[in-house]
């Protein structure tokens, strides 16, 4: 089947964060797989936990630290952190001084709650102007052993990998980032914020399928505004219908502003199977977006593909005010979504009034999964393939 809706025909677009300088003017370079920190000078602009011998260790953590110090210090110039050649592809973060007992909670850097979700804070707090660029490197992976002892211990305290709120900030190449909660919160100062998976070609990757305690890739808080997330394939994390969606849009009198989502994937293996606990993630399939009583003004979805999506809402979005969605080129193949019947379809948009400004939905590909009978797209009723509404 290919469903056609189109209620306007104009995509918007949104800018997008704005790149790094090629010679940035602060280079912090992470020689270290710790999760340790501090930084032991923020007045220094140097990234340094400690000194080994004459080397100074630098550690992720140190070195966003001293980035947001940079900010706040008001330094002049463009902040680029990265990871040393002699961090080899796809090395976990693990040890650390501050990781005193196999605690994923003891290498925060924020302690406090972020929202009522990632109650326990982050990894990782990035309030200024930076691009964080992990080159496929550094695996930011707090929510499965050795980041903590066990599952359980990983789970105990929910907090985010990443928390993004502040201007400019750009995340590249970042694979696998992972933590009891949220992979990345962006926050209400987020602003032109952009999570690049592929930024040097290598496609990017988070499939959270160690365990069931990371809970959504993306959150968005009321108040972020202009984030671009692109380039990724993502799958796995705890299905919960009310807490978790590998693009989570939190309620709030605030509305999160102009997201565009391109080119990301999440299939799964034709043929579902596995668990979806503490040992055994392989089954655990988040809704791809849940945003219950959200506001969003401005959310393009471009170029997703979804595959075999089993028991689960996908687009789920019927008590979110939503203005201006574009869902456009995506191919949504051989889902079984949640439940039966057109009230359960893929693609659950706004209803009543919560649908407002420019819909687009065009170009997209539907196939349902044999005999689940499932409908692409509800919007207070069925509409027929090829369907052309005017806005409004
Ligand atoms: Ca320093
Ligand atoms: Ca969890």
């Amino acid at each position: 089947m290919i469903a056609l809706l189109v209620l306007a025909t104009t995509p918007a677009v949104w800018p997008a964060g704005a790149e790094a300088a090629e010679t940035p003017d602060h280079l912090l370079v992470v020689n270290s797989v710790e999760w340790g920190g501090p930084d032991d000078n923020l007045g220094d602009g140097i990234c340094r936990t400690r000194t080994d011998g004459d080397t100074p260790v630098c550690t992720l953590r140190a070195a966003v630290e001293q980035a947001n110090a940079l900010n706040a210090a008001g330094a002049a110039g463009s902040i680029e952190i990265t990871v040393a050649d002699s961090i080899g592809p796809a090395t976990r973060m693990v040890g650390g001084q501050s990781v005193t007992s196999l605690d994923a909670r003891a290498a925060r850097m924020r302690v406090t709650p972020i929202w009522s979700q990632d109650y326990y804070g982050a990894f990782f707090e990035v309030t200024g102007p930076v691009t964080i660029d992990l080159r496929h490197r550094l695996l930011v992976n707090g929510a499965s052993a050795p980041a903590c002892s066990s599952a359980t211990t990983c789970d105990s305290s929910e907090g985010a990998a990443f928390y993004l709120n502040g201007p400019g900030i750009t995340v590249r190449n970042a694979d696998q980032v992972l933590s009891a909660g949220s992979s990345f919160v962006f926050g209400p100062a987020a602003r032109d914020v952009v999570l690049d998976g592929s930024a040097d070609g290598t496609r990017g990757h988070v499939i959270a399928t160690d365990n069931y305690n990371p809970e959504r890739f993306a959150t968005f808080l009321p108040g972020a505004r202009n984030v671009t997330i692109q380039h990724y394939d993502v799958r796995g994390y705890y299905g919960s219908q009310t807490d978790a969606g590998i693009y989570y849009f939190a309620s709030g009198a605030s509305a999160v502003e102009h997201v565009v989502i391109d080119d990301v994937v999440t299939s799964y293996p034709p043929s579902a199977g596995g668990g979806c606990g503490s040992l055994d993630g392989t089954g655990c399939a988040a809704r791809i977006i849940s945003a219950i009583g959200a506001r969003i003004d401005g959310l393009a979805l471009r170029h997703l593909k979804i595959a075999n999506l089993r028991d689960v809402h996908a687009l789920h979005m019927p008590l979110a005010w939503v203005n201006d969605l574009e869902i456009t080129d995506g191919v949504f193949l051989g889902n079984n979504v949640y439940g039966t019947g057109e009230s359960e379809a893929f693609l659950l948009l706004p209803m009543d009034d919560r649908l407002t400004g420019t819909t687009t939905v065009q170009r997209n590909v539907f196939t349902s999964a044999p005999g689940s009978g499932d409908v692409a797209i509800y919007l207070l009723g069925k509409k027929p393939a090829g369907s052309v509404e005017p806005s409004g």
